[in-house]
C-alpha cells in the first residue's frame, strides 16, 4: 500500500499519475482539511473536492478548482441580496464562488455531517459517487481551520479570506491550526502511515496544505520513526511555487524558497526530496541538510507526465 499526504492541485496531479502506474497496489491518499471553511452554511472541503474532481476526471483544470462545465447561476442569484444584506452579516457572500455543479457536493455533505455522520464516511461516500479507485481519508473528522497573521495590521483571519479575498496577495507573520491540539487523527490514517511500504508527501504547499497533516498529534512522531520510508516532492521549483503563495510563504516563516527550504522544513520525518531538474545544482545542499535529494522532471503537464514522477518516486522508495 502507498499512502499520500495531500493538499489541492498539486497533490491532485500526483495522484492522477500514482494511479496510472501502481497497478493493484492500494493507494490512501490523506487529505488536508486545513482550508475547510463554512459559508452558506454548508461545509465546504476544498482539497478533498480538489482530489475528487481531479480523479474522477471532473475538475476544471484551466481553474484549478471546481468542476468543468460549470454554471453560476446561484451565485449570481445571491447578488441580488447585496444591498439588503444588514451591516456585519455575512448572509449570500459571493466573494467565494460556488459553481451550481459544485454546490451539490457541498449540500450533500454538510447534511450528512448535520446527521451526524463523520467526515471520513462522508467523504468516502462522495469518492464512491464519483467512481473514485483509491481511498481518500479526510486528516480528521474534527474541525481544524487555518488562520493566518496579516504582516500589515497583526489581524488573524481565515485561510480562504486570505487565499481568495485576499488572493493571497498580502505578507503574513504566522500561521495557526485552530483545533489542532483537541483533533485526532481520522479512522485509519494512523494505520495507513505506519503500514504503507511508502509515505509520499506530495508537491503541495508544505506549511498550509501539510503542516496541518503533520500537526496532528502522533503524525511527526510516527513519521520520524519511519523517515526512510517517506519520500517528499518539492513543490518549489526555481525558487517559485508553481500554483499558491508556498514560495512566499516559506520565505515570510523564516526559510529559504528554493527545494533546500523544503528539506529544511521536512528533515525531521522524511529521508528523501525529490527535486526539479531545473534545481539540479541544488542537490548537494539538500544532502548536505540530511536529505537524500533526487533529481527529475516534476512538472506534471499531463497524467503521464505525473506517471514519470510517481514512478521516480516508488522507485526511490524502493531503494530506500
Ligand atoms: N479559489 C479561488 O481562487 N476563488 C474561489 O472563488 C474559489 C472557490 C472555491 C470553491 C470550492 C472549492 O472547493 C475551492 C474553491 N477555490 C477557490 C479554491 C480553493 O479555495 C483554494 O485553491 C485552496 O483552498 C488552496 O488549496
Amino acid at each position: 500500500m502507498i499512502c499520500v499526504l495531500a493538499g489541492g492541485v498539486g497533490a491532485a496531479r500526483f495522484l492522477d499519475g500514482l494511479l496510472a502506474v501502481s497497478g493493484d497496489e492500494p493507494v490512501v491518499a490523506i487529505v488536508n482539511t486545513g482550508d475547510d471553511t463554512e459559508l452558506h452554511g454548508l461545509t465546504i472541503c476544498p482539497d478533498l473536492d480538489t482530489v475528487t474532481y481531479t480523479l474522477a476526471g471532473e475538475n476544471d483544470c484551466v481553474r484549478g478548482w471546481g468542476l468543468a462545465g460549470e454554471t453560476w447561476a446561484a451565485m449570481h442569484a445571491l447578488e441580488r441580496f447585496a444591498s439588503a444584506r444588514p451591516v456585519g452579516s455575512g448572509a449570500g457572500a459571493t466573494w467565494f464562488s460556488l459553481g451550481d455543479r459544485d454546490l451539490a457536493t457541498h449540500l450533500y455533505r454538510s447534511h450528512r455531517l448535520a446527521e451526524g455522520a463523520p467526515l471520513t464516511l462522508v467523504t468516502a461516500e462522495i469518492a464512491a459517487a464519483f467512481g473514485l479507485a483509491c481511498t481518500l481519508l479526510p486528516m480528521t473528522d474534527d474541525p481544524v481551520r487555518t488562520r493566518v497573521t496579516l504582516a500589515a495590521d497583526g489581524r488573524e483571519i481565515g485561510f480562504q479570506e486570505y487565499f481568495v479575498g485576499l488572493r493571497h496577495d498580502v505578507a503574513i507573520t504566522g500561521v495557526r491550526f485552530a483545533g489542532i491540539e483537541a483533533a485526532r487523527p481520522a479512522p485509519g490514517v494512523m494505520r495507513a502511515l505506519g503500514e504503507a511500504r511508502a509515505v509520499v508527501i506530495a508537491p503541495s504547499n508544505p506549511i498550509v496544505s501539510i503542516g496541518p497533516i503533520l500537526s496532528l498529534p502522533g503524525v511527526a512522531e510516527l513519521l520520524t520513526e519511519r523517515r526512510d520510508a517517506v519520500v517528499a516532492v518539492s513543490p518549489i521549483i526555481a525558487g517559485q511555487a508553481l500554483k499558491g503563495p508556498a514560495d512566499r510563504m516559506l520565505v515570510e516563516l523564516g526559510l529559504p524558497a528554493s527545494a533546500v527550504g523544503v528539506a529544511l522544513r521536512y528533515r525531521e520525518l522524511c529521508g528523501t526530496l525529490v527535486i526539479d531538474e531545473q534545481d539540479a545544482a541544488l542537490a548537494a545542499e539538500v544532502d548536505s541538510v540530511g536529505v537524500r535529494a533526487v533529481v527529475t522532471d516534476t512538472i506534471m503537464r499531463d497524467t503521464e507526465r505525473a506517471g514519470h514522477l510517481a514512478r521516480a518516486v516508488l522507485d526511490r522508495a524502493a531503494t530506500a
